[in-house]
């Protein structure tokens, strides 16, 4: 028996849509670790983190602090320097290099070492971006 492929396909997506659901539960996000959801920074438990009057979350760090970000969610997010979705040259800076994490992934910035207010974003997500600002 055949079926035409448009079932085929349906089932398929039927299927894919199920399988987060039955997939192991997402590890836990330690304190002061930003998370990721789906189209957005989680920064509930992360010190001097907060929302910008944009809607935009705001994280201050010190010269010399690094940032550690945890994909707690089952979406896919690369990481890096820019707005909107749009990456800028990330240069040497302390998003280097562009980072892809997939769900429980961690990853760590190098130190931010110039002071100034920096943007990220996500090329998956372009509604998802964050400022860190470095202070001395
Ligand atoms: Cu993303």
């Amino acid at each position: 028996m055949r079926f035409p492929r448009i079932t085929v396909a349906a089932a398929l997506v039927v299927a894919a849509m199920a399988v987060p659901a039955a997939a192991p539960p997402l590890d836990a996000r330690p304190a002061g670790v930003i998370g990721m959801g789906h189209e957005g920074y989680r920064i509930g438990g992360v010190h001097d983190a907060h929302l910008g009057t944009d809607g935009v979350p705001v994280i201050t760090i010190h010269r010399g602090d690094r940032l550690t970000f945890q994909n707690d969610s089952r979406w896919v997010h690369i990481i890096g320097p820019g707005k909107r979705g749009l990456l800028t040259d990330p240069g040497d800076g302390a998003m280097t290099p562009l980072k892809m994490l997939e769900e429980n992934d961690v990853f760590s910035t190098h130190a931010w070492t110039t002071e100034g207010t920096f943007d990220l974003t996500c090329t998956v997500h372009p509604d998802m971006n964050a400022k860190v600002v470095v202070v001395p």
